[in-house]
């Protein structure tokens, strides 16, 4: 059922903390935590706790969940010392896009100087 947890699903697990990650923040209704790859200084990913494979469907589904995850965002920037700076927040929708892993994530990059357009 969409929302519920995914048994098959790696951001799920790390909601519920059988994977490890590297928690930066939590709230009631999102984890951020650093991705394991990261693309700039500061690479973290905020997720809800949820399950929606991407933005759209979570927008669609629980739009107050993206309004915290954005809420989120800043504080993580803030948190990184990055607000100022300038910072960048991504949704990939689809693979098309870029997106692998589908539970929605939010990008959050920074720390170095962002080119546009992206590739
Ligand atoms: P994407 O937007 O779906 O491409 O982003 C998925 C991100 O999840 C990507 O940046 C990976 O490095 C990151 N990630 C992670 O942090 N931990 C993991 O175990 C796996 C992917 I798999």
């Amino acid at each position: 059922m969409a929302g519920e947890p995914q048994a098959d699903c790696l951001f799920c697990k790390i909601v519920a903390g059988e994977v490890p990650a590297t928690i930066v923040r939590e709230t009631e209704t999102t984890v951020a935590f650093r991705d394991i790859n990261p693309q700039a200084p500061t690479h973290v990913l905020i997720i809800p706790k949820v399950h929606h494979p991407d933005a759209a469907a979570l927008a669609a589904a629980e739009p107050q969940v993206v309004a915290d995850i954005m809420r989120e965002a800043r504080e993580v920037a803030a948190g990184d010392g990055v607000e100022d700076t300038g910072y960048r927040v991504v949704f990939n929708t689809g693979s098309g896009a870029g997106q692998t892993v589908f539970h929605a994530h939010l990008h959050v990059l920074g720390g170095r100087g962002l080119q546009w357009p992206p590739g």
